[in-house]
């Protein structure tokens, strides 16, 4: 016998077929909306049609009298119980259901639960409400005008619309720098609101049981472990009582980390009759109340010298946070990661300042495929850096390689204090350039000007920093950010694992069985992984930020190599020898010097439970938990190709490259998966997903009518290439990926069409780039800003 062929068995490396497609693709999956439970009853939500008013009075008794109807919740009888109000994930507060105002379009005002989910309605639409209208906010510079209402004035001490402000980096320094400068560049931009959409919208079943005391919620939430904790908190239940179960998801994109009104009232209601309510959102509740993302304004400056080094950068950026500050981020950190900003370059110094505005739209920003507000610090950076070019008039590859660090550069302080951990950029860079053929691309694109047709090409180079923890820096509520997993290997030698990590389309249950395959030698089909269930899953903060490999992932090496540990003795005993004398490959334990004399893995796994040496416990199976000692910085660089209709501004893609180096692959063909759903979202947002606001608060884009999400027919082709630079602090090598594409993508698209239009003078279309915008800019030879309000017809 001799060492096992890793990818036979599904381990590191191996493009393994996804388990979990075995349910999806065929409509076995288990979503909260299957989940049927004896007596259930239906919640719906009735939402302001208002953004901005008082509530005069609110008449439910028309709702009460419709057969069927169990329960009317308002705001006043919420209040009663303490409730009306809830925390949300930044130290702000959320109106469960409202009690003086509605802050935006869409608010939940009552709660009708009632036989079946029509009956339901029907209660929401036999509930009176008089509202006195107040005008409304809808971008940040309305909200911090000197005579603005205030929109949180259920704030103690809240005179004004400003949220928060902060403020990275170096004043002093930055100034100097500037002062230096031979040239200073400037960019201001919007990037717009966008909402993540996921398939299935978000859902839960609270399943009080009156005779146990004991809450069940199953519900479509990303970070089980996080709201449990908490519903101890608001609720002021005991957090052994309360068990949060996740089962499949269909698709989170960040949409599902946030804690919403919907199970909050929920779980009271089911308090209070002692029965299982289920809440089911409809699209139209999940696009105009759920967890957004951006809607961030930037001004900025860079300061170059003239062949192209970049000396310094000042960024200011004013978020919108619509009427509650509910993001999900680390605690010491406002805008979320906005300060990995030109964290792939070397930028000696650098000052980034923020505010955030109340306003009177939906809450919940920072979700949406962005590793906590990177969406926003990449395209930014990309954005300015194409800008540079343009003003110094130098090639777009060449300003990147003037500035990319290079190899002899890790790990790398940045200048707002992250330590980036190793890359190979400029190898990514030019297998990209080589990949796309660019300099020919840009010969044919001067022909091709000369005979009227737009083409242009745009870049996007970035690094991520994924990973959250570790501890020392990283809290959601205080409470640290780690993971962990737990594996349990039986008799036969077959397994179960379960992580803190909650999967809701990544595939999971897929990779972390090729962890434990490549550690323990165990097939990964022998490995059933299990996430979701706070009962049976140990503590972990949830899937979002790509921080499942990275850290669970992590959890995943590291539990199996304790299990290791414990075999390797069980070994020692089968073998006869003492344990310094055993070895290990894959698979099997040996005898030093006699190769041919081993033990299986499997054959340790059935010593455990029946022949274990006097004195050893029974059994094969640990935990670990896994604080991870930096961030992991995956790289990318994308290359898209456009040519601009001039006549119509409707702009095609033709080609788009991407390199990406994410470290060790656990599941290259996941990986590719999750870099085309990427690239896919990042052309949605760049050329279609429109999300904003007229004048009055009235949402434009809470259907999908008008937030358009491409089908196959729109979505371009990817052509795909890899880089390895292993992580040197992951156990594996991996680093993080979900986001990747989607956060770097958005710059290549909106870069190759400001290319395509470098001869016009227009320095900035916000997106989406729409082909109206994009005809508008042609015909002015000036930007076009994308900002609300949007005139209501439009
Ligand atoms: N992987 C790998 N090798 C690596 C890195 C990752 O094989 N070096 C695999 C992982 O094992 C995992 C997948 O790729 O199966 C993604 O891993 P990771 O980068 O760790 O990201 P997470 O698992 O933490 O997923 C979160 C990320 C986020 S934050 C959003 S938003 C997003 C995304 O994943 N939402 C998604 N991709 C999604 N994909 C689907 N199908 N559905 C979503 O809701
Ligand atoms: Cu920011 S969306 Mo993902 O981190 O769940």
């Amino acid at each position: 016998m001799t060492a096992l062929d890793e990818t036979a068995i599904g381990g590191l490396g191996a493009s393994r077929r996804r388990v979990e497609d075995a349910r999806f693709v065929r409509g076995r999956g288990h979503y909260v909306d299957d989940i049927h439970l004896p007596g259930m009853l239906h919640m719906e939500i009735l939402r302001s049609p208002l953004a901005h008013a008082r509530i005069v009075s609110i008449d439910t008794s028309k709702a009460w009298e419709i057969p069927g109807v169990r329960l009317v919740l308002t705001g006043e009888m919420m209040a009663q119980r303490n409730l009306a109000w809830m925390p949300t994930l930044s130290y702000d507060t959320q109106a469960v259901l409202a009690t003086d105002k509605v802050r935006f379009q869409g608010q939940e005002v009552c709660v009708v639960v009632a036989d079946d989910p029509y009956i339901a309605k029907d209660g929401c639409e036999a509930i009176v409400v008089e509202y006195e209208a107040l005008p409304a906010i809808v971008n940040p510079e309305q909200a911090a005008a000197p005579d603005a209402p205030v929109i949180r004035d259920d704030k103690e001490g809240q005179t004004d619309n400003t949220c928060y402000r902060w403020e990275v980096g170096d004043a002093a320094a930055t100034e100097r720098a500037f002062a230096q400068a031979d040239v200073v560049s400037s960019l201001k931009l919007h990037y717009p609101r966008s909402h993540p959409s996921p398939i299935e919208c978000c859902g839960s079943i609270a399943d009080y049981d009156a005779g146990t005391g004991k809450l069940t919620v199953y519900m479509t939430t990303q970070a089980p472990h996080i709201i449990r904790a908490a519903v101890a908190l608001v609720a002021e239940l005991p957090e052994h009582m309360i068990r949060i179960v996740s089962p499949d998801i269909g698709g989170g994109f960040g949409n599902k980390v946030p804690i919403y009104p919907g199970y909050v009232a929920g779980i009271l209601a089911s308090i209070l009759l002692g029965k299982p309510v289920k809440w089911i959102e409809d699209k139209s509740g999940n696009l105009s109340s759920t967890g957004f993302g951006r809607d961030m304004y930037l001004d900025a400056q860079m300061a170059l010298r003239s062949d192209g080094k970049i000396l310094a950068v000042r960024m200011h950026a004013v978020t919108d946070q619509g009427a509650f500050f509910a993001d999900a981020q680390p605690s010491k950190f406002k805008v979320g990661l906005l300060h990995s900003a030109f964290a792939c370059y070397d930028v000696p110094v650098g000052l980034i300042t923020a505010e955030g505005q109340y306003t009177n739209k939906a809450p919940g920003g920072v979700a949406y495929r962005c590793s906590f507000r990177v969406t926003e610090a990449m395209f930014f950076q990309e954005r300015m850096v194409a800008a540079a070019a343009a003003d110094l008039g130098i090639d777009a590859a060449e300003i990147r390689r003037r500035n990319l660090l290079t190899d002899d550069r890790f790990p790398h302080r940045t200048a707002f204090g992250f330590l980036v951990d190793s890359g190979q950029y400029h190898k990514c860079l030019d297998l990209g350039l080589d990949a796309i053929g660019y300099e020919e691309f840009k010969r044919d694109q001067v022909a091709a000007r000369e005979r009227g047709r737009l083409l242009g090409i745009g870049i996007s180079t970035m690094t991520e920093p994924l990973g959250a923890g570790n501890s020392r820096e990283y809290d959601i509520l205080g409470i640290k950010m780690f993971d962990s997993a737990e594996l349990r290997v039986h008799m036969t030698g077959k397994a179960i694992l379960r992580t803190g990590a909650k999967t809701q389309g990544q595939g999971h249950e897929t990779t972390w069985a090729q962890i434990v395959s490549h550690e323990l030698g165990i097939p990964a089909d022998d490995v059933i992984v299990e996430e979701g269930d706070t009962d049976t899953a140990p503590f972990g903060m949830g899937t979002y930020a790509s921080r499942s490999t990275p850290v669970a992932g992590a959890a995943v090496a590291m539990v199996a190599r304790k299990v290791r540990a414990k075999a390797r003795k069980l070994a020692a005993h089968l073998l006869e020898v003492s344990e310094e004398d055993v070895e290990w490959e894959l698979g099997r334990f040996y005898v030093r010097g006699a190769p041919e004399r081993g033990a299986t893995i499997q054959e340790c796994a059935a010593a455990a439970y029946s022949n274990m040496p006097d004195g050893m416990e029974p059994g094969l199976e640990n935990n670990a938990y896994y604080d991870p000692p930096n961030l992991t910085w995956p790289f990318a660089v994308y290359i898209v190709t456009v040519e601009v209709d001039p006549e119509t501004g409707v702009w095609d893609v033709l080609r788009v490259v991407a390199v990406d180096d994410c470290g060790v692959r656990i599941n290259p063909m996941i990986v590719e998966g999750q870099i085309m759903g990427g690239l896919t979202e990042a052309y949605a947002m760049a050329n279609m997903q429109f999300q904003t606001y007229d004048a009055d608060g009235n949402q434009v884009g809470s259907n999908y009518m008008d937030y358009l999400l491409p089908t196959a027919w729109e979505t371009p082709g990817f052509e795909l290439h890899e880089v390895v630079t292993p992580c040197p602090h992951h156990p594996i090598g991996a680093k993080g990926v979900g986001e990747c594409a989607a956060v770097g993508g958005p710059a290549a698209f909106v870069n190759a069409v400001h290319d395509a239009l470098a001869s016009t003078g227009v320095r900035n279309i916000d997106m989406p780039v729409l082909p109206d915008r994009v005809w508008q800019a042609l015909q002015d030879g000036r930007d076009v800003s994308g900002a609300p309000p949007v005139r209501s017809d439009s």
